[in-house]
């Protein structure tokens, strides 16, 4: 049952195709053009990884922006480097032929896992059950069998929406029940589809997972803050700030930090990947990032419209009252550079999660 959903979806990419997926890849990846032929070659070996894709607790939002994208390539490629044998979404199969599929791979082949959505742990994880078994259950018959584990979006990794306070089903992300495996966490609500093709060819082409933080993210994706590479960081640093949606700043393209973009306490490359194959990104179409690739950020980064307390800005040190930052800063040309936030650091630090530097 290998490729059943492979079969069933789209017809093999082109070499145009194919070499441009991976130069997407590559870019991402931080890699030379010189390395574009060695990926192209591990991407058409025809060793297609098998994958099994498990739903748990989420709203699809992961798969969707991964194989329904607006870049038609990318998701072709994806699919062309793998051998998607389970995925609830898009596969052909369903009910007594869809739970052989699962096991047979399972049981017989070496796989990946890809885990999207959370898993509830409370009254022994009944709030989410497939064919009559709870997800805990699921992933602790799959997840031992697994060569490694991806686990896609904020859900699987850190809960997401399902664990924010009070988190009433008990929600964790899958490295809180799985110990003894290789995790990857590409979090993201929903995530860049190239940080996740990014990750698989580079477990093709180098034979191993790529280098990740603190947080188990892969560093080449989430190895920089948003607010160090956004386009708008000039705005910050001299002091241009939208007020409030709609003014005149905003209209200017100014800063988004006192309508509560959370990008000074973000680690992700949306700024530099961007989205949908049109080149947007959330800031760059006039609203905050609200740091969806962060553990908790339902709870931690909330009110989303509200400033971030306590952001450096240039030439005024840690400052107290956001309403007169731009009064303060105008003017201020010196120690512009290399500004970083404190409070996220805190709010993770008291979570026990440590920060994303390595
Ligand atoms: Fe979660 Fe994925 Fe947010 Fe949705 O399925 S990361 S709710 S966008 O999409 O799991
Ligand atoms: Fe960009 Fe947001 Fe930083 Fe402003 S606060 S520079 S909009 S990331
Ligand atoms: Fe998420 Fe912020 Fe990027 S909200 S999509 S991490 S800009």
């Amino acid at each position: 049952m290998a490729d059943t959903v492979n079969k069933t979806l789209d017809p093999r990419l082109n070499r145009r195709g194919f070499l441009k997926g991976c130069t997407m890849a590559a870019a991402a990846l931080g890699l030379s053009d010189a390395m574009i032929p060695k990926m192209v070659e591990a991407a058409a070996s025809g060793e297609r990884p098998r994958v099994i894709w498990l739903h748990f607790q989420e709203c699809t939002g992961c798969t969707e922006s991964l194989l329904r994208s607006s870049h038609p390539d990318l998701a072709r490629l994806i699919l062309d480097i793998i051998s998607l044998d389970y995925h609830e979404t898009v596969m052909a199969a369903a009910g007594h032929q869809a739970e052989h599929n699962l096991h047979d791979t399972v049981n017989n082949h070496p796989f990946i896992l890809v885990v999207e959505g959370a898993i509830p742990t409370k009254e022994n994880g009944i709030y989410c059950q497939i064919a009559g078994k709870p997800a805990m259950e699921i992933l602790a018959e799959v997840a031992p069998k697994a060569s490694a584990i991806i686990a896609i979006g904020t859900c699987a990794t850190f809960g997401g929406v399902q664990a924010a306070a009070p988190n009433p089903t008990g929600a964790v992300g899958v490295w809180d029940l799985v110990k003894d495996k290789p995790i990857v966490n590409i979090p993201g609500c929903p995530p860049n589809p190239v940080s996740f093709l990014g990750t698989i060819l580079h477990y093709l082409t180098f034979k191993k997972l790529p280098k990740l933080d603190k947080l188990n993210r892969p560093t080449f994706a989430y190895g920089r803050r948003i607010h160090d590479h956004c386009e708008r960081r000039a705005h910050f640093d001299e002091g241009r700030f939208v007020e409030q949606f709609g003014d005149e700043a905003h209209k200017q393209g100014y800063c988004l930090y006192k309508v509560g973009c959370k990008g000074p306490e973000t680690f992700s490359n949306c700024p530099a990947v961007r989205f949908n194959d049109v080149g947007v990104w959330p800031v760059s179409v006039g609203h905050g990032c609200i740091g969806c690739t962060e553990p908790d950020f339902w709870d931690t980064m909330t009110p989303f419209y509200e400033r971030l307390p306590n952001v450096k800005i240039p030439g005024t040190g840690i400052i107290e009252d956001a309403d007169n930052i731009g009064k303060k800063v105008l003017g201020v040309t010196a120690a512009a550079i290399g500004v970083h936030a404190a409070v996220g650091v805190g709010k993770r630090l008291i979570k026990g999660k440590g920060d994303s530097h390595e």
